[in-house]
């Protein structure tokens, strides 16, 4: 089988040039690639570049874009020994966890990176996250899509971006980096189900782009922050980004009627605190035991991208409340620990 790898660009700043409104997607990155990694490459497995159309800064990421990649990673499947996705960072860790669920557990490597500095600029760090990227993906598989970012290989559906400045721009707060390129190159591969792989196959749902919103508590929330999602026929959940351990205001009557009348229409709430590391322990107070009686769905400590993308992907199966109410209890891409 050929070792050739397959990188697919969407857009973001490892491919942007100066425009006169600023940074911009630009087209004909292999030649970028070719002028930035120059000799280096020679050490690298060869590589062929798709363009996805119309490149973007990936702050314009919708659910079907979610859907294009993977239709592409999915078509060329075959043909390569493995894959990277080049990726804007601002909502890189959406895609990495939508591609994690959606995707499974592949039997060949998508890892997906990104940078901070444009390829060709000085100081960029795109080449060494391609470099180090590219020296990886025709490992054995990982067991799951993968992020990397400034010599860390990190779960896809675990990832979050913290810095808008440094390089090190992602974090995995809850879950040990796979592996940290040094001169050595350790992995230690995950273990998603009994550790099977397989081929992703054909894609036969869609995402339905309105139907999971987020609501970030804060104090002295107002209604209409939030009752929108209640009248709203296309809203089918929300991300509730409580506090600490998963608590919210249990005085604010109507934020609890909110979550009633949420639960009275069979739309979906998830429990997922706005801390960045650790997790829900919802019930451990009084002012969170409400959101159990409530049914509403421990978040435990999945990231908010890895819940809204969760979300989406069990509505693209046709679940209905009661299955999305169940099947939220087990990981799928090793998103959250278990207790
Ligand atoms: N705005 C850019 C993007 O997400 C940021 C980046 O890639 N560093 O496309």
């Amino acid at each position: 089988m050929t070792q050739k790898l397959l990188i697919v660009y969407t857009g973001g700043t490892i491919g942007m040039a100066k425009t006169e409104q600023g940074l911009a997607p630009a087209a004909g990155l292999e030649g970028r690639i070719q002028a930035s990694l120059g000799e280096s490459l020679n050490d690298l497995p060869t590589f062929d570049v798709i363009e996805l159309c119309p490149l973007i800064d990936s702050s314009n990421i919708t659910t079907s874009n979610w859907s294009e990649i993977y239709d592409t990673l999915q078509g060329n499947w075959a043909h390569y020994a493995g894959f990277i996705v080049l990726h804007g960072t601002d909502t890189l860790a959406y895609t990495a966890a939508a591609l994690s669920y959606m995707l499974g557990a592949c039997d060949k490597n998508v890892i997906i990176t990104g940078s901070q500095i444009p390829l060709g600029m000085s100081r960029s760090d795109g080449v060494s996250n391609l470099e180090a990227a590219m020296s990886i993906a025709i490992e054995p598989s990982f067991g799951t899509a993968t992020v990397l970012f400034h010599h860390s290989l990190m779960q896809g559906s675990r990832v979050t971006k913290f810095s808008s400045h440094n390089f090190a721009a992602f974090q995995s707060f809850n879950a040990e980096p796979l592996a940290k390129l040094s001169i050595h190159k350790q992995f230690d591969r995950v273990k998603l189900n009994d550790g099977s792989t397989r081929t992703p196959p054909p894609r036969h749902y869609e995402f339905k782009a309105d139907s999971v919103g987020v609501l970030v508590l804060h104090p002295s929330l107002p209604s209409s922050a939030y009752q929108g999602f209640l009248n709203d026929d296309q809203c089918k959940a929300v991300i509730m980004q409580t506090y600490g351990a998963g608590n919210i205001a249990d005085s604010n009557q109507n934020l609890v009627a909110f979550l009633a009348a949420m639960q009275e229409r069979k739309k979906l709430v998830v429990n997922v605190t706005q801390c960045a590391h650790g997790g829900t322990s919802q019930g451990a107070y009084a002012a969170g035991s409400l959101l159990s009686r409530l049914s509403i769905l421990d978040g435990k400590d999945i990231t908010l991208e890895g819940a809204f993308t969760k979300i989406h992907w069990l509505l693209a199966q046709g679940l209905s409340f009661e299955d999305i109410q169940q099947q939220w209890k087990t990981p799928l891409a090793g998103e959250f620990s278990l207790d």
